[in-house]
């Protein structure tokens, strides 16, 4: 549960970014020695690595009795769906009972989600699953539980209760000044007159892991869901965890470790099979001493570097995965990379990419074709839409093309604070519409987990970086136990782009085959897989201009933004500081404007800025130019690839 997180977002990114590109400079640690990997002894759920997992907030995604919120037999009903798209295992947002329309405050673990339906339903929802090859996994939200837990209501009412010693108690006034990482409040007055650490919110205490009876609460906990009858026979049982704020288990990183590996230990000695992944949103190095704990952890910087090159920054991506693991494989050489491109806790990939249709789809191309475990977002696959606030990210599933049909859910059920405002009719956006229809978002990942599910050198191949003309991409995977070879060509421009290649092959993708020296043409984020017997493949591209653009901003400034001072473009070209060369113009129409001119290709990442304030972006929700990135970052960033004249507006100053 990372609801205030994304406020964060830049600071985190910073500090990933740092970590990431000054290698291992920063890393204090006692513990890991590059070089050194520990030998675990435990092996991690090998049917994972050669999955793609399919993330489902089962309150949007489909109603089997009528009532307007998802549950158990709506998901029941559409297995068939899940084998049509071709994802191997469902992970379940929390379907413990809860009282918040999300599931993250858990008040009965033994219990399903009412709204859901019973754990009757659940099991045979569960049956089902396994019985069409598909693996469930489910959150199990541990770190903390709903104030409205019999156990907190205890730790309460009754001080000498045994459950006071399951949550965590300031000891003195002093420490109640004390704030969270992201610089939050996180003790919180009780009615006894104490104070709890609820490191989300108040309504949240965290549990205290320091208790040995609070380990052992949880372990029961995870073996009623693994095998509640204990027979041994795990198909009446989930296939493994989510592990929700797993990095948050103690202010102590140690023994935030030591309670994970206990509790890996104890779910393998029950299932071998079981597998575990956690959410530890932080920076590389901290993620990797959890490969020693964990099965898998999720890649948030990667996905970070996935839109951003999407967007037009020019990333290396391999060279990005190249240094995670060249992190990761100093904790464990058996590490599962959960990677993806976003979350119930982001924007989604179709807000972070305006929109743009072609960049959704590119996305989804360089997840599909980087090794991993990739994981999609329910409705990410129909390019579905949706901005924080966090329910507005949680929008129902939209099957029908006028968004009204059988088991469609809706908003104004089941405890949402917002209204519905991406899922729409008739936008082009749902099953109905994109199924079938040849370039569709769904139909492009349909075809993405398919030809990854028939190559699973995707998974663990070689990479190698292939040289690529005109603002392609492109990347070699070997795999010595096969007789072929991919090429991954991806194209970053708005432009078409003409090629031609050295040796036949078929791209899997469209699935025609290319002769040697045929001239072929690559849409604007367009991709190519090529599968050929040949040992390499040449690239040639067409001649492009050489002439720079030229681009003109003209900037409006709303009323909240007016200002006497003077306006600068603050970039990487001024230093980000106040820089003459930069100073916008005013003209007689109160607008302001200055021109640049940059190498075709390039991405200018900037802000503007007075002599004493930075342009205030928090609120941002670009939709007019393609070129821009999405309302989550804290930059704007513009990639030159024609003259032209480029409108913009400040809303304001912070
Ligand atoms: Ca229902
Ligand atoms: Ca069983
Ligand atoms: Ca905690
Ligand atoms: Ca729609």
């Amino acid at each position: 549960m990372l609801a205030n997180l994304h406020k964060r977002r830049l600071l985190v990114f910073l500090v990933i970014s740092l970590v990431v590109f000054t290698g291992l400079n920063l890393y204090t640690g006692s513990e890991a020695i590059a070089g050194e990997t520990t030998a675990l002894d435990w092996e991690p759920a090998e049917w994972a690595r050669k999955a793609v997992f399919y993330e489902v907030f089962v309150r949007s995604f489909y109603d089997g009795n009528g009532d307007g919120i998802g549950d158990f037999v709506g998901l029941k009903e559409k297995i068939p769906y899940f084998k049509e798209l071709g994802v191997d295992t469902l992970w379940l947002m929390p379907v413990n009972d809860s009282q918040s329309y999300h599931g993250y405050d858990v008040v009965d673990y033994y219990n399903t989600e009412p709204d859901y339906g019973t754990l009757e339903e659940f099991r045979e929802f569960l049956q089902e699953a396994h019985a069409n090859g598909l693996k469930v996994i489910m959150d199990l939200v541990l770190n903390h539980t709903s104030v409205n837990h019999y156990w907190f209501r205890e730790a309460v009412n009754t001080r000498d209760s045994k459950y006071r010693d399951y949550y965590v108690w300031a000891e003195n006034e002093e420490q109640v000044k004390e704030l969270g990482p992201w610089g939050q409040p996180v003790w919180h007055r009780s009615p006894d007159g104490g104070y709890y650490y609820g490191l989300f919110w108040s309504g949240m205490p965290d549990l205290n892991y320091r208790n040995p009876e609070v380990r052992a609460e949880a372990k029961k906990i995870a073996k009623f869901w693994l095998d509640p009858n204990g027979d041994g026979d795990f198909s009446d049982g989930v296939d493994g965890f989510r592990l929700d704020a797993a990095l948050h288990i103690d202010k102590d990183l140690t023994i935030t470790h030591q309670w994970w590996q206990e509790f890996n230990t104890f779910v393998k000695g029950i299932n071998p099979e079981a597998f575990l992944v956690g959410e530890n949103w932080t920076d590389t190095h901290t993620v990797g001493e959890f490969f020693r704990d964990l099965d898998a952890s999720f890649n948030f910087a990667l996905a970070d570097e996935i839109l951003r090159m999407v967007n037009g920054v020019p990333v290396d991506i391999l060279e990005e995965v190249k240094e995670i693991h060249g992190v990761y494989s100093q904790y464990s050489d058996q590490y599962i990379d959960a990677i993806f491109l976003r979350n119930h806790d982001q924007n989604r990939v179709g807000i972070e990419v305006l929109r743009n249709r072609a960049k959704m789809k590119l996305a989804a191309s360089v997840l599909f074709t980087l090794p991993g475990t990739p994981f999609i977002y329910y409705g990410e696959e129909l390019g579905q839409l949706g901005a924080k606030p966090d329910d507005n990210i949680r929008e129902p599933f939209d099957w029908y093309k006028d968004s009204k049909g059988p088991g469609m859910t809706t908003m104004s059920k089941g405890g949402f604070y917002h209204s519905m405002r991406f899922t729409k009719p008739h936008d082009g956006i749902s099953l109905e519409e994109e199924r079938g229809k040849s370039g569709s978002v769904y139909e492009h990942y349909k075809k993405l987990i398919h030809i990854r599910k028939e190559h699973p050198q995707f998974f663990t191949g070689n990479y190698q970086k292939m040289v690529t003309p005109n603002r392609m991409y492109g990347y070699k995977v070997t795999d010595s136990e096969v007789d072929y070879n991919l090429y991954v060509i991806h194209n970053l421009s708005n432009k078409e782009r003409g090629i031609t290649i050295s040796n036949r092959a078929r791209d899997l993708l469209s699935g025609k085959t290319i002769k040697a020296h045929q001239g072929i043409t690559l849409p604007p984020y367009g991709s190519l897989i090529l599968k050929t017997t040949a040992a390499s493949l040449k690239i040639t591209g067409q001649d492009l201009s050489t002439k720079n653009p030229v681009v003109t901003f003209i900037v409006e400034l709303t009323d909240k933004a007016r200002t006497d001072e003077d306006i600068y473009l603050a970039s990487k070209l001024s230093n980000w500081q106040v820089d003459d060369k930069f100073k916008l113009k005013k003209r007689s129409d109160g607008k302001y404007e200055i021109t640049l001119e940059q190498p075709a290709g390039a991405a200018l990442i900037f802000k503007f800025k007075t002599p004493g304030t930075w342009e205030d972006t928090s609120g941002r929700e670009n939709e007019g130019d393609n070129r821009f990135q999405g309302s989550g970052y804290n930059n704007r960033i513009y990639t030159f690839e024609n003259k032209e004249t480029v409108y913009l507006t400040i809303t304001g100053w912070e």
